[in-house]
C-alpha cells in the first residue's frame, strides 16, 4: 500500500560483484571466521597464522557463500594489525566480497587501507559515538554498512523503538551523502530461550524496517537457538519465516544453512522453474540435501 519500494546493494570484491535485493535470491554471510568459541582459530589468530582463517573461508566458499564476514576480535590480537593482515590473506586466495566487523573503527579503517573493492562495513549503531566514528568511514571508502537498530538505550523489546534507530541510522547517513540503498538494517536477534517473544519481535521489526525504508536486512540468524538443543532445526525454520518478511542478507553458518536457504527462495518466488534448486540437489545428492 504505502511501501517504499525496495533497493539493491552492492558489494564487490576486486573482480566479483555480489548484489543484495529482494527479487533476487538470498545472500548469505558467512559467519565463521570469527574466533569466538572457536579454540583452534583463536590461538592461529593469536599467533598470527593465516591457515585456520583459510580453511574458514575455503568451507564457506565450497558450500556457497556470497560474502564473507571477517571477525579477528579476541583477548590477546592486536585488531588494528590482524584485521588487514587476515583481509590481505583472505584475498589472495578467494575473489569474495568481505563484510569486515569490528567493534573497533581503527581496525576497520586499516583494513579498509588494503581493501580493493567495495566492502560491507560491519557495524554502526544509532549510538552517537557510532554514528560519528563509524559513517564518516563509510562514506571515505564509498563503502555499505550494517546498522543495529539498537541506540544509548540498548536493544529494545518495542519493534517500533527498533525501526526508530534504523531510521535515525538512516538519516544520518544520507546526511553525509551515503545512499539509503548502502545501508543494511540488522533487525537484531535474541534466544528464544530466554524470551518466548523474540522470534515475534524480530518479524515485526523486518516488516517495519521493509515497510518504512525499504532497505535491505540483515540477522545474526543462530543467536534465536542460543543454548538451546538441535539449534539448526530452529536456525532453518525461523530463517524461512524471516525470509518471507523481508529479510535478505542473512549471517549465518552457511554449511548449515545452505540447503534450508534453497528450499526457501524456492518456495518465496526466487527461483524460476525451481532451476536454483535442482541444480543445488544434482551437486549434493549424495544422501540428499546437505549431506
Ligand atoms: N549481527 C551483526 N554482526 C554479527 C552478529 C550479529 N557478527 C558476529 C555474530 N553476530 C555473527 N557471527 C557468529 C559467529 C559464530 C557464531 C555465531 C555467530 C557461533 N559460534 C559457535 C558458538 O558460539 O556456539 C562456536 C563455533 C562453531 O561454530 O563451531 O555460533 O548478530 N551485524
Amino acid at each position: 500500500m504505502n511501501e517504499v519500494p525496495g533497493m539493491e546493494t552492492r558489494v564487490s570484491s576486486a573482480g566479483r560483484e555480489v548484489v543484495i535485493g529482494r527479487a533476487r535470491p538470498t545472500v548469505l554471510i558467512g559467519e565463521r571466521i570469527n574466533p569466538t568459541g572457536k579454540k583452534r582459530l583463536k590461538e592461529s589468530l593469536q599467533a598470527g597464522q593465516m591457515d585456520q582463517v583459510l580453511l574458514e573461508a575455503e568451507w564457506q566458499v565450497r558450500a556457497g557463500a556470497d560474502i564473507l564476514d571477517v571477525n579477528v576480535g579476541a583477548g590477546g590480537v592486536d585488531e588494528i594489525k590482524m584485521l588487514p593482515k587476515v583481509v590481505a590473506a583472505i584475498l589472495e586466495t578467494f575473489d569474495i566480497p568481505l563484510c569486515l566487523d569490528s567493534s573497533h573503527p581503527a581496525a576497520i579503517e586499516a583494513a579498509l587501507a588494503v581493501y580493493p573493492g567495495k566492502p560491507l562495513i560491519n557495524s554502526v549503531s544509532a549510538e552517537e559515538d557510532s554514528l560519528e566514528s563509524v559513517l564518516p568511514l563509510v562514506k571515505r571508502a564509498g563503502a555499505a554498512v550494517i546498522g543495529l537498530a539498537l541506540d544509548e538505550e540498548g536493544i529494545s523489546s518495542d519493534p517500533e523503538k527498533r525501526l526508530a534507530a534504523a531510521q535515525k541510522i538512516v538519516a544520518r547517513a544520507e546526511a553525509l551523502g551515503i545512499p539509503r540503498s548502502d545501508v543494511i538494517i540488522d533487525c537484531l536477534m535474541l534466544s528464544v530461550a530466554v524470551n518466548k517473544e523474540e522470534g515475534l519481535k524480530t518479524l515485526e521489526t523486518i516488516r517495519l524496517v521493509r515497510e518504512s525504508l525499504g532497505v535491505n536486512i540483515t540477522l545474526g540468524l543462530s543467536n534465536i537457538s542460543f543454548g538451546l538443543p538441535d539449534r539448526e532445526r530452529i536456525n532453518g525454520i525461523f530463517l524461512a519465516a524471516a525470509l518471507g518478511q523481508g529479510l535478505t542478507c542473512p549471517i549465518v553458518d552457511v554449511v548449515k544453512i545452505k540447503p534450508f536457504v534453497m528450499a526457501a527462495d524456492l518456495v518465496l518466488g526466487r527461483d524460476d522453474y525451481a532451476l536454483r534448486y535442482i541444480d543445488y540437489y544434482r551437486k549434493n545428492r549424495k544422501g540428499g540435501l546437505g549431506r
